[in-house]
C-alpha cells in the first residue's frame, strides 16, 4: 500500500514538469521565430512594446533576452548589442526549465 501511495506521489510531482517541457519552444531572442537572432528581432520587440504589435513568437519568453522574466526595452538593447557590438548572445530565456527539450523559451 505504501508503495502505491509513494508511486502516486511521484507521478503527481512529475506531471507539472512534463507539461512545462512541452510548452518550451523557440530560440531566446529570436522574437520573430525565423531561426536566427538579428535586427529584425529587435524591431519585432519594439513593435510589440510600443505599438501593440504581436508578441515574441512562438512564446512571449523568447523576447526575454536578458533573462529577467519580462520582455521589455532592455531586451531590445541586449539584442542590438549582440547583433552590432558582439555583446553576449541571448542564451536561455527560461533558466532552470527544460529548454533542451523543446526550446529556450518557456511560458512566464
Ligand atoms: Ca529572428
Ligand atoms: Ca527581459
Amino acid at each position: 500500500m505504501k508503495k502505491i501511495l509513494l508511486l502516486s506521489l511521484v507521478i503527481v510531482l512529475i506531471m507539472p514538469l512534463e507539461s512545462a517541457r512541452a510548452d518550451c519552444q523557440g530560440i531566446c531572442g529570436d522574437t520573430n521565430a525565423d531561426g536566427s537572432v538579428n535586427l529584425s528581432d529587435a524591431i519585432w520587440l519594439i513593435n510589440y512594446i510600443f505599438v501593440g504589435g504581436p508578441p515574441p513568437q512562438p512564446v512571449l519568453a523568447c523576447g526575454d533576452a536578458n533573462t529577467d522574466g519580462v520582455a521589455a526595452m532592455q531586451d531590445v538593447v541586449w539584442i542590438i548589442n549582440f547583433v552590432f557590438v558582439s555583446g553576449a548572445q541571448p542564451g536561455d530565456c527560461s533558466p532552470g526549465n527544460w529548454e533542451s527539450v523543446g526550446g529556450d523559451c518557456c511560458p512566464f
